[in-house]
């Protein structure tokens, strides 16, 4: 594939913030997201200099064209202009380039023998840094539908979307389109459990629960500092201990399969005494950065990674740590933003790189476009 042109220009994302979307040869479009409780150790989406500096740079300063791509590898080369354009400026132009060499099916230039969908975990009910309102502490509670096929799973997770809104009598949704409730973080364990057991389509059985804490977002002078609590005690602090042994109790009381961030991002030692008969994922703890994976496997504290290319700002080396992850036996799960675009390389990257698990949401155009595109290959795939 040679490049003709490039074009890069400001969009804006879900939360109507300004990012960066690439256009290779007139045709292949790519962007990147953005966090709102993102990690102390990612790399800047934008350079210093600013968005416009990211844009100004590919469209003016850099001339792209001529360049030939054949290999995935290839893609090493946008590596370095991290420093003038961002880790999304980086992300946005391989996607978009990894798109034109593939012209557009990205899994199967990835890896023709893929065979597997990646299971969508989809977040219900939220709150944390996802929305300005009074809402849960804990930042998501994740559905793990279990099912033959992704669409099926996908419809399980929408299905329970629908219902639980009147349940916990919600009005409006989070930054991912999960519901806000002003019910207490544990009547929310309590509605949900409730919920999938009572319900006559034996939901119970068919979908797991999960959490993603996102604790460094509550944690202030070294407590965790609950505003929603329970039904009595609203304001509640927790020390280190106190924490890792009410994560511990939860898993038990409401069965939880997944449980992300559950402590600070730095306490590798702290996340080797949460229970790992669930999975216990690092998303600020690691970054999507390999020496802070390799870290976190010295110290036993993770068995599950998210992996979010922006937070590392190149492809290549997400897909290091993923292939880092495999070979460590730590899962991974490949994860939207909760500032999203229409860009669904996630998807793909999910089926060729055998990604187990799929964090993209349930609800809202952007989510709906990576679950779609999922729905999609499952079809080239089998049909
Ligand atoms: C997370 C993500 C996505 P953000 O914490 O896992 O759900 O949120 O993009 O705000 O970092
Ligand atoms: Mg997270």
């Amino acid at each position: 594939m040679k490049i003709k042109s490039v074009f890069a220009r400001v969009i804006p994302n879900s939360r109507n913030q300004p990012t960066i979307e690439v256009v290779v040869n007139k045709k292949y479009k790519a962007a990147a997201p953005s966090g709102a409780s993102t990690g102390a150790t990612e790399v800047k989406a934008f350079p210093n200099k600013g968005i416009n500096f990211a844009v100004d740079f590919i469209n003016n300063y850099n001339d792209f064209t001529g360049m030939k791509f054949e290999e995935f590898n290839e893609l090493e080369v946008f590596d370095e202009l991290i420093g003038n354009i961002g880790g999304n400026g980086v992300i946005a132009l391989q996607f978009a380039v990894l798109k034109a060499m593939a012209e557009n099916k990205v899994w199967k230039f990835l890896n023709p023998k893929a065979k597997k969908l990646p299971t969508p975990v989809g977040n219900v009910i939220g709150g944390g840094a996802h929305t300005k309102e009074k809402a849960s502490d804990i930042q998501e509670y994740l559905l793990i539908p279990k099912a033959k096929t992704f669409e099926e799973k996908a419809f399980l997770n929408s299905y329970i979307h629908k219902k639980i809104k009147t349940v916990v009598n919600a009005k409006h949704k989070t930054d991912e389109g999960a519901w806000i409730t002003k019910l207490s973080d544990i009547e929310i364990f309590e509605a949900l459990n409730e919920f999938l057991d009572d319900d006559k389509n034996t939901l119970g059985e068919r979908v797991n629960l999960g959490i993603d804490m996102a604790a460094s977002e509550f944690y202030k002078n070294n407590a965790y500092e609950y505003h929603n609590f329970s039904k009595t005690v609203k304001k509640r602090k927790l020390s280190r201990k106190q924490q890792i042994d009410f994560v511990n109790s939860l898993i038990d009381d409401y069965n939880l399969k997944y449980v992300e961030d559950p402590l600070d991002e730095n306490d590798f030692l702290g996340f080797s005494r949460i229970n790992k008969k669930t999975l216990v994922c690092g998303d600020d703890l690691i970054t999507t950065n390999l020496d802070r994976l390799k870290k976190a496997i010295k110290f036993n504290s993770v068995n599950c990674v998210i992996i979010k290319p922006n937070q590392i700002g190149s492809v290549i080396k997400t897909k290091q740590v993923v292939d880092y992850a495999h070979k460590n036996n730590v899962k991974t799960i490949i994860s939207h933003r909760s500032g999203e675009t229409y860009d669904a390389t996630i998807s793909h990257l999910a089926v060729a790189w055998k990604i187990p698990y799929l964090k993209c949401g349930i609800y809202g155009k952007e989510r709906r476009a990576k679950i779609e595109e999922c729905i999609k290959i499952e079809k080239e795939i089998f049909e």
